[in-house]
């Protein structure tokens, strides 16, 4: 057995899909094994996510360098981790919680912390000869996630006037993940010449979705629903839509005020909005659909719609076991959005899943806005046999990244691989 003793780290500065710097962390192991992990970044980030440490200084990058947080890795952490084992996540995971000592994680920087607690695991999966959802996931991992793919972007992610973040098709009819895709690349390729036909812009958001200058979100969801007949499926049948509100957004002291459209919502009137779309549409999951603080909201909303629709905590779960945990007390949605960044290391992310999966939640896991070329959510979705993956629209690199990594994956488990379609919650 090679061995995975860390022999040395370093942080450097990359970055994203948005041309912001972000962190990324490469980490050597005594038997001669180097490798990177990159944290990526979001938008639309709730306010009790992990800290990401930022240098502020608005000469450079528009104050979005990330040379502290990368320093951080080449001196405090790589002193505290040199001579540990990259193979032991948990206690890699747990020096790096202690070295920084706060709730928030806002002395090391979670970027800092998920870039070497990926880096560290991919190196161990490497010098142990396993694939990294193998190394993470053990003999158990097999189930290949259904794709959420966000296929027109509004809200935060794209310069149009939807207010609505993410319209998404779920391939519901598909047999296996590479039947998956295809399915939703067929009906991305089918909006484009639908869009193109109409007279609107095929230009895309952050996420490769389209962003074309439409207003209303039933025109959004008309014409993603005409997409699917034109590439020959039936929704409702082949493919279910997903929205992601991202209401956090809209947040105003006593209600919801839409940002670009201007309406405004009680928290009940917006529960009723969600209640009359989910009628009126194929829709099987909808994120953050209400504010990351408005819990009693979220209680009545679970009630009401829980049984017929997947709700997805984003902002208010934040990938945190202790938020996680209030969620599940109070009956708050039904699923939770699994973004590691959002939490900083590896052991942390894959705790708030199992929490999830104990506790009859669906678990998703999830890219960010800005994303890079590391896939690790990919062998994530895998190792948890999460079931479900929401990484984007086939198209920018950073996001086909990780579907071309589950392809590959899916071809190494061979007759192993286990699918189903029916996995979303609720
Ligand atoms: C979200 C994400 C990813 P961001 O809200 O779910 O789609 O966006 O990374 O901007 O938070
Ligand atoms: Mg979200």
């Amino acid at each position: 057995m090679r061995s995975t003793e860390i022999i040395g780290i370093l942080g450097r500065q990359v970055l994203d899909s948005r041309g912001n710097p972000t962190v990324e962390a490469e980490v050597t192991l005594a038997c001669g094994v180097t490798c990177t992990g990159i944290s990526p970044s979001g938008a639309s980030t709730g306010r009790f996510e992990a800290h990401e440490l930022r240098d502020d200084d608005m000469q450079i990058y528009n104050g979005k360098g990330v040379t502290r947080a990368c320093r951080n890795i080449s001196t405090a952490i790589a002193k505290e981790l040199t001579g540990m084992d990259a193979a032991d996540t948990a206690s890699v995971d747990q020096a790096m919680i202690t070295l920084d000592g706060t709730d928030n994680k806002s002395v090391l920087g979670a970027n800092a912390m998920l870039a070497v607690s990926i880096a560290c695991a991919r190196a161990a999966a490497i010098a142990q000869d396993l694939a990294l959802y193998r190394f993470l996931g053990g003999v158990q991992a097999a189930v290949m996630p259904l794709p959420m793919m966000n296929i027109l972007n509004g809200g935060a992610h794209a310069a149009n006037k939807l207010d609505i973040q993410e319209f998404m098709i779920v391939p519901t009819g598909a047999d296996c993940f590479s039947d998956a895709l295809r399915m939703c690349a067929e009906v991305y390729h089918a909006l484009a010449s639908l869009l193109k036909k109409k007279g609107l812009a095929c230009g895309v958001g952050d996420e490769g979705g389209f962003a074309p200058e439409i207003t209303e979100e039933s025109h959004a969801i008309e014409l993603i629903l005409e997409a699917i007949t034109r590439a020959g499926y039936s929704a409702g049948a082949d493919f279910s839509l997903a929205l992601d509100a991202a209401a956090s957004e809209w947040k105003v002291r006593d209600g919801y005020i839409m940002p670009k459209s201007q309406r405004t919502y009680t928290a009940h009137q917006l529960t009723e909005h969600w209640r009359s779309l989910i009628a009126q549409y194929p829709i099987r999951s909808i994120e953050d659909p209400l504010g990351e603080e408005d819990w009693p909201a979220w209680q009545a909303l679970t009630a009401s719609l829980g049984g017929s629709c997947q709700l997805v905590g984003d902002d208010l779960f934040v990938t945190n076991e202790a938020r996680l945990q209030k969620g599940i007390d109070m009956h708050c949605a039904n699923a939770v959005l699994i973004k590691p960044n959002q939490i900083g290391t590896l052991t942390e992310t894959i705790r708030a899943v199992r929490l999830a999966q104990r506790s009859g939640y669906a678990a998703i896991l999830s890219h960010r806005s800005g994303e890079t070329e590391d896939t690790t959510i990919a062998d994530l979705a895998v190792a948890l046999n999460a079931g479900q993956i929401k990484t984007g629209a086939p198209c920018r690199s950073e996001r086909t990244a990780k579907y071309n990594r589950l392809l590959r994956i899916e071809a190494a488990l061979g007759s192993g691989a286990r699918f189903d379609s029916q996995a979303m919650n609720g």
